[in-house]
């Protein structure tokens, strides 16, 4: 079972507008009209259609998750959630990340997904600290595979190095 579990993960380098895969999940403001980090690469990517069809959702509530196309990004669809803005660790900043989580794997399987990559919600523009956020990530991961078995493959993209190597160590804590 955990063998299977792991087998169903991946943790990758790179950049995720480049992932052939059937859905990628952005890191998105509530407004989700775009941005800078992976949000602004995203819609850059994918070009001005994606801006159009996300002024007609009107936003979306921290925590939770809207889908779009991909346009011209190789990813048919584009999950967009919205992490929280880290202030402290006393609003609730724990429980808005695992929703993100777990909104976007719902909404994957709404769309019939097989394959999803994931960036490290939160943790740049929004200063989530890294530990606390890939430690989110993995064990929301770790408690949703087993619900489900359309979802054959999870990828973890992680821009640079240091967000790399935390999750690679994680991975092997939470998967053991
Ligand atoms: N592929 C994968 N990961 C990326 C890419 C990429 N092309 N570019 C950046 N990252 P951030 P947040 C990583 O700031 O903290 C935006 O302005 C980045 O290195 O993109 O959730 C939105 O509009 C970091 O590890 O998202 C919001 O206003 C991770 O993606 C706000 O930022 C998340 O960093 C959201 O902030």
């Amino acid at each position: 079972m955990e063998r299977e579990l792991k087998d169903r993960i991946e943790i990758l380098q790179g950049d995720i507008t480049k992932m052939e895969v059937d859905a990628i999940v952005n890191a998105a403001n509530s407004s989700l009209l775009g941005g800078g980090g992976v949000d602004g690469a995203i819609h850059r990517a994918a070009g001005p259609e994606l801006l159009a069809e996300t002024r007609k959702i009107g936003g979306c509530p921290t925590g939770e998750a809207r889908v779009t196309k991909g346009y011209r990004l190789p990813a048919k669809w584009v999950i967009h959630t919205v992490g929280p803005i880290w202030s402290g660790g006393n609003r609730n900043e724990d429980d808005l990340l695992a929703s993100c989580y777990r909104n976007s794997f719902k909404a994957a399987i709404e769309i019939g997904a097989v394959t999803v990559a994931f960036p490290s919600i939160s943790t740049g523009a929004y200063r989530f600290p890294l530990e606390r956020a890939v430690n989110i990530a993995l064990r929301e991961t770790r408690s949703f595979l087993p619900t489900n078995q359309s979802i054959k493959k999870v990828i973890f993209v992680c821009f640079g190095t240091e967000v790399h190597k935390r999750y690679q160590r994680l991975f092997k804590e939470v998967f053991t």
